[in-house]
């Protein structure tokens, strides 16, 4: 009891941290939908340049500020903290059509975000959906928009993949539990 307190009170001292990393895949064309997301306080979101051009990440109007430069390069990648609670406007410097929204939903407790961390990608998903979890992942559920569970997986590991390709084109919440812990995320799927 007193040692779960005290840890308690060190995350707490600490601050929010990264917990869930968001991936983005950003190229010349990528979709209004696609660039924009909503996640939890705290968490990153790393955006991967999947072409050879030229791209900025370039926060504009919104509550966190943020600008990657140019990064020209498959495989480049720059991450951003989203510390504040709101929604931040961003787009490429170099091609204007590539822009993209995150909001940012506070977070019930602290507790509640650092207590699972882990990524995933893609995000839209075509075929195969990668999580990656410090810790065993116990199981998986997802659901679909009407909020009705369409898949409910054990997993054991610290890596799941889920095999979506014969799901319905929309958008499914992923519920990731480990111990006794569990956090949404929101997938599309192509
Ligand atoms: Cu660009």
């Amino acid at each position: 009891m007193k040692g779960k307190l005290l840890l308690g009170m060190l995350l707490a001292s600490l601050g929010l941290s990264a917990q869930t990393t968001h991936h983005i895949d950003w190229f010349m064309g990528v979709s209004n939908t696609a660039a924009s997301m909503t996640i939890d306080q705290g968490d990153t979101v790393m955006w991967t340049w999947t072409d050879n051009l030229p791209h900025t990440v370039s926060s504009t109007t919104g509550t966190e500020t943020f600008d990657s430069g140019t990064l020209t390069g498959n495989g480049q990648t720059f991450s951003h903290v989203f510390d504040n609670v709101g929604e931040t406007n961003y787009k490429c410097n170099i091609h204007a059509m590539m822009q993209g929204a995150i909001t940012v939903d506070a977070v019930a407790g602290i507790k509640d975000n650092q207590a699972i961390i882990f990524e995933y990608f893609p995000n839209p998903v075509t075929d195969i959906l990668t999580i990656n979890a410090k810790d065993t992942i116990d199981h998986i559920e997802i659901y679909d928009v009407n909020g009705k569970e369409v898949m409910n997986s054990e997993s054991g590991n610290r890596t799941s993949k889920i095999y979506m390709s014969n799901y319905r084109a929309g958008t499914y919440f992923v519920k990731v539990f480990t111990g006794n812990e569990s956090k949404s995320i929101t997938i599309v799927k192509n």
